[in-house]
């Protein structure tokens, strides 16, 4: 039996959640290690030794460190469950574009948004939702007459976006006007394994 991985991670970070939601998914054994970013743990030893940009989250697999969600998604899905990272070379392309758009107008459109109203961040919010319009636009216009992001089954595309997507009202970012983004988020939400990122009474969620 393997060793678990091991994620260290901050519980109301969707980067965190992103790769909890993947090692649930696919169903390997995974320890969480709460890294206390309120005291600023990420900023100190010994986690700088495992991550010098002091960011959660990070992956441990026996002497293997990855840092960055995206590529601990990349990295889980071809070591561990490579039905979800499909090896054409079109679709992995297309996989790509979705991490993109997740460290894109993701990150700085209803992850940014959230960071206003969950954390206190002196950010723009009506640039937040500018961004996060051009990603939930891209998003709806994409899933229409289709299931899933790439191909005929969930890859890590859909992982990718499903934590900060989902939480957007917290950011008050509505998903009133996305259908096939909440039919998504929903077909994601019933997969088995699959795990909720705790909700924060914030924004349009309060
Ligand atoms: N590109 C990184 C971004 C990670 C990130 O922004 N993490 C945040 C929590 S959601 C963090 O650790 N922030 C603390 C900081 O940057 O000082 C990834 O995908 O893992």
């Amino acid at each position: 039996m393997p060793a678990p991985v091991r994620i260290h991670r901050f519980a109301k970070s969707g980067h965190s959640h992103r790769v909890e939601l993947f090692a649930s998914l696919i169903g390997i054994d995974y320890e969480l290690i709460d890294v206390d970013l309120a005291n600023g743990a990420h900023k100190a030893e010994p986690f700088l030794s495992l991550n010098p940009a002091g960011q959660v989250p990070v992956l441990e697999d026996g002497d293997t460190v990855i840092t960055d969600s995206n590529a601990i998604l990349v990295y889980l899905a071809r070591k561990y469950a490579p039905d979800w990272l499909p090896a054409s070379p079109v679709m992995e392309a297309q996989v790509q574009r979705f991490l993109s758009l997740a460290a894109g107008e993701i990150a700085n459109g209803p992850a940014a948004a959230r960071l206003i109203t969950v954390f206190g961040a002196a950010l723009d919010a009506d640039r937040c939702k500018a961004v996060a319009t051009i990603a939930l636009n891209r998003l709806e216009q994409h899933l229409q007459n289709r299931e899933w992001l790439v191909g005929a089954r969930p890859s890590i595309a859909d992982v990718a976006i499903y934590s900060y997507t989902a939480h957007a009202p917290e950011g008050n970012i509505s998903l009133e006007e996305y259908p096939n983004v909440r039919a998504l988020l929903t077909r994601i939400e019933h997969l088995k394994g699959f795990v909720p990122m705790p909700a924060t009474k914030a924004g349009l969620a309060a």
